[in-house]
């Protein structure tokens, strides 16, 4: 399953060179920079998501948890308890939030955006298993996720080395020129709503990352992960996001990451922070908060509820998952009477 891939260009030599950057993002959609980010804090940063994690269960146990050896047993992804259930350990890490401040990054976006910037409140990290490959994040435009403005830009970057193989970030360049959101459909994966592959056209970029490395781009790039093909190492990584002050910002970037079926809140988030600096420093700012727009999410719903009624397996692990979460919701409600027509009409 390997593909052909291009190299990222690196524009370390526009580093301080706005107008050139804001030139190369226009063109190609994304800017990419060798060890942006210091390998020393990230490093640290890394062993202590990953010491919560092997608490949480997740590596081998005995094993360094720098290494990022997973315990496969475990296996879970976004939209599981279980995920949410260690994922949101890692979540109330002081340093995982201070990361998304960090200066080198706050003042790249500064640079490229050419107004003060507002690093989102909803933080977000990626911790992906191995031997999960139906669950790689699919092609998808940030915009129907995080919504609020196309002036939106991710901040991708591994917490660790992350070579092709561990199913770091791919991009298509020059595939935000089409200005608009395009049309999204179901899928598995972060996010569960992809890009079909017919509507696209271009050459896929990535590269080996090395920890440091990080990945710019905004809310209308295509991209990707690549599938984590290694034996057993978990891939950790962080995208945060980044908009200027006065740009709208939808309300639910206002939240924790996967909150909405644990109702995970800031103040359990805080609870053990030594410093109040960065606690809740967005409610002073006069921000334009738009309402969630749900359609892209409900029309992914939809199509899931139409596939599982032909029995396709995706689909069917998509509603099983959603009812496992919280069988009572509506949704779930809906998922379990299509899953029960279909196994009715297996069996009869
Ligand atoms: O890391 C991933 O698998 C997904 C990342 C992504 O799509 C994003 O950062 O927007
Ligand atoms: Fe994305």
């Amino acid at each position: 399953m390997t593909e052909l891939l291009k190299e990222l260009r690196v524009s370390n030599d526009a580093m301080n060179n706005p107008d050139e950057l804001r030139h190369r993002i226009s063109e190609e959609g994304y800017l990419f920079f060798k060890k942006l980010q210091d390998p020393d804090k990230l490093w640290a940063l890394r062993r202590e998501m990953l010491t919560t994690m092997q608490e949480g269960g997740w590596l081998v146990a005995g094993t360094d948890p720098m290494d990022g050896i997973a315990d496969i047993s475990t296996q879970c992804t976004e939209g599981d308890p279980e995920y949410a259930n260690v994922y949101h350990e890692v979540y109330k890490l002081e340093a995982f939030h201070r990361s998304g401040h960090w200066p080198e990054v706050v003042d790249m976006v500064e640079k490229i955006i050419g107004r003060t910037v507002l690093p989102h409140p909803q933080k977000i990290a990626r911790l992906w298993f191995p031997k999960y490959t139906a669950h790689t994040t699919p092609i998808h435009q940030d915009f129907v996720h995080f919504q609020g403005n196309f002036q939106t830009y991710t901040c991708w970057a591994p917490v660790g080395d992350c070579p092709i193989e561990l199913g770091g970030l791919a991009i298509l360049p020059g595939s935000h020129k089409i200005n608009q959101v395009m049309e999204h459909h179901f899928s598995l994966g972060a996010g569960s709503l992809c890009v079909n592959t017919d509507e696209l056209s271009g050459e896929w970029h990535s590269t080996n990352y090395e920890i440091g490395d990080t990945l710019i781009f905004p809310a209308l790039t295509v991209h990707k992960a690549l599938p984590n093909l290694t034996e057993d190492r978990l891939r950790v990584s962080l995208d945060n996001r980044y908009q200027a002050v006065e740009d709208a910002i939808a309300e639910h970037m206002l939240e924790p990451h996967l909150n909405i079926f644990n109702a995970l809140r800031w103040a359990d988030v805080y609870r053990n922070w030594k410093s109040d600096e960065l606690k809740y420093y967005w409610k002073e700012l006069d921000l334009t908060v738009l309402p969630r727009d749900f359609s892209y999410g409900n029309k992914g719903f939809e199509e899931a509820l139409e596939l599982a009624r032909d029995r396709d397996e995706r689909a069917v692990l998509h509603l099983n998952r959603l009812i496992k979460r919280d069988s009572t919701t509506e949704l779930a409600q809906r998922a379990a009477a299509v899953l029960q027509e279909v196994n009715a009409g297996a069996t009869g």
